[in-house]
């Protein structure tokens, strides 16, 4: 079980059971627990029971392996790291919005080289193999390519802090009226996802954390998209921007103007 296969195989099975759990477990209005970095940023009690469940999936079958999750934050040391976000858009759970994703990666020695997404309420599980394509259930996927700038449907998402989210409504305003439309799906796991499928064309958020970028930014890479930050720059909590190659440039060079980081 040491092939890239086979670690998605093993974080698929986490990811659906996860899946299935909450969608059992889930009351009709979800208790919010506590707030994380302002009070919008919310943690529920089922955050920290899908997190707890996939860790003790992961320990049970691979002791030695570390873990990075979104509530628990990092534990142990090994050369294979799993990283974990329980429930990508957890204001959409919260809300019952159809668009929360449970999201598990795997690195090997820093590169990640399988992810899974699976977008709970919506039954779809993106899965991805480093060098062996993205796929949606048997359907092999590949992002929307030739589209320019003026005709892409580009998604985005806001972060939870008032200073930053006013410099991102700035931005945004300058980008709507270059792009077809703006989508704000509310879980960067699943627009990465939807890159990856052709329901959007690109994609660009700032703020973006680990957990909530590295299976899907997989997903979409795998697709044909490139994934990145600005000015060569790796994707990153800074900003990280997705389309096929020649929308990629055009959203950059559109961004990078704007100074979408200028609230550090
Ligand atoms: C969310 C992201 C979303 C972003 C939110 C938040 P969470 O993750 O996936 O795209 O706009 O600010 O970070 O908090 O639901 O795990």
């Amino acid at each position: 079980m040491s092939t890239a296969m086979g670690y998605l195989e093993l974080a698929e099975r986490i990811a659906r059971e996860a899946g299935e759990m909450l969608l059992a477990k889930r009351p009709a209005r979800p208790e919010v627990l506590a707030t994380k970095s302002s009070p919008t940023d919310v943690v529920t009690a089922l955050d920290r029971a899908s997190e707890e469940l996939i860790r003790a999936r992961i320990k049970e079958a691979r002791p030695d392996d570390a873990v990075l999750g979104e509530e628990g934050g990092a534990t142990g040391d090994g050369r294979v790291r799993w990283i974990v976000d329980p429930i990508d858009g957890t204001v959409n759970f919260l809300y019952g919005l159809p668009e929360w994703a449970v999201s598990i990666a795997v690195e090997v020695e820093g590169e990640v080289v399988a992810g899974v997404v699976n977008v709970v309420p919506r039954g779809e599980v993106f899965t991805a193999v480093r060098g062996g394509g993205a796929w949606l259930g048997g359907e092999r996927l590949r992002c929307n390519t030739g589209v320019p700038l003026e005709q892409a449907l580009i998604a985005t998402g806001f972060g939870y802090g008032p200073g930053r989210r006013a410099v991102q409504a700035e931005v945004l305003a300058q980008v709507v009226p270059r792009v077809r439309d703006i989508r704000r799906g509310g879980s960067a796991a699943s627009d990465l996802c939807a890159v990856a499928a052709g329901r959007v064309d690109g994609y660009y958020e700032r703020g973006p954390q680990y957990w909530d970028y590295a299976a899907g930014g997989l997903v979409a890479t795998e697709a044909g998209a490139r994934v990145g930050g600005l000015n060569g720059r790796p994707a990153g909590p800074d900003l990280t921007v997705c389309a096929a190659p020649g929308l990629f440039e055009e959203l950059h060079d559109l961004l990078v103007p704007l100074d979408p980081e200028r609230d550090a």
